[in-house]
């Protein structure tokens, strides 16, 4: 009992500051996406191509959380957009402070769009909002169709699901359709794009959705109500 008490107290102070971090987004008119998914599927190289299509002057920046390493940060400076590493040293998610301490040295009006890389894990980062205006999930088509329902939280939070590694369909026995009607199940508002980024497939999708993200108001980013302890 105490357990939870103590982890239901961390989650609230973390919905504080997603709230102050959201407002300031807002202020800033800055449109913030947090990127979820289990290691592996591909958010880094689906960030890659994301960034390698902007012109240089846009006003892009990245935070990237992992547990060790800046291996991603590395990846993702390379196109020449601010970019900062997050080591969380062990913690198996992303929170306000983190975001808050991430941004003290970047001017905000200097960003447009802020994208947030969380630690790779399914479970854990769908819990503690970082102010964004939507979570996007993405679900690589070696990893199983059944994954919306085992880990419904964060399919039932996130604005869009990007089906990844689509080129690997020939290959891996992974139901599309399935996984689409699970996804669906659980949040019946999602949406769903396929992408790959080993042949470009769904790319143009993806931006074109980015795009229409970004030309709409950002909306005061509501705190999920049914934010519980993992
Ligand atoms: N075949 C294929 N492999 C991919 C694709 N996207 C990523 N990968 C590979 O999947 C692995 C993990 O990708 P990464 O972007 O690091 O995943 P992250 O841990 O979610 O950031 C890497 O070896 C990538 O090259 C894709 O569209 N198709
Ligand atoms: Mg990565």
């Amino acid at each position: 009992m105490t357990v939870v008490r103590v982890e239901q107290k961390v989650l609230n102070e973390n919905q504080r500051i997603a709230l102050e971090l959201s407002r300031r987004f807002a202020e800033n008119e800055i449109l913030c996406l947090n990127f979820i998914s289990a290691p592996g599927s591909g958010k880094t190289t689906l960030l890659e191509g994301t960034l390698a299509a902007f012109r240089p002057e846009e006003k892009i920046a990245v935070l990237t959380g992992d547990l060790q390493t800046e291996n991603d940060a590395r990846r993702l400076a390379r196109y020449g957009f601010p970019v900062q590493q997050i080591v969380t040293g062990g913690v198996c998610h992303l929170d306000g402070k983190m975001i808050e301490r991430a941004l003290e040295p970047w001017p905000l009006e200097n960003i447009d769009v802020l994208f947030i890389e969380n630690v790779g894990n399914l479970v854990c980062p769908s819990s503690y909002d970082l102010g964004e205006e939507a979570k996007i999930v993405l679900l690589s088509v070696t990893e199983g169709e059944d994954k919306p329902l085992k880990y419904p939280s964060i399919f039932h939070k996130a604005a869009l699901l990007i089906l990844t590694k689509v080129d690997l369909l020939p290959y891996v026995p992974f139901d599309m359709e399935a996984a689409k009607a699970n996804a669906r199940q659980v949040n019946p508002d999602i949406e769903i794009l396929e992408v790959s980024c080993a042949t470009g497939k769904g790319m143009d999708q993806w931006r074109a959705w980015l795009e229409h993200r970004r030309a709409q108001p950002q909306a005061h980013f509501a705190v999920s109500s049914d934010s519980r302890p993992h």
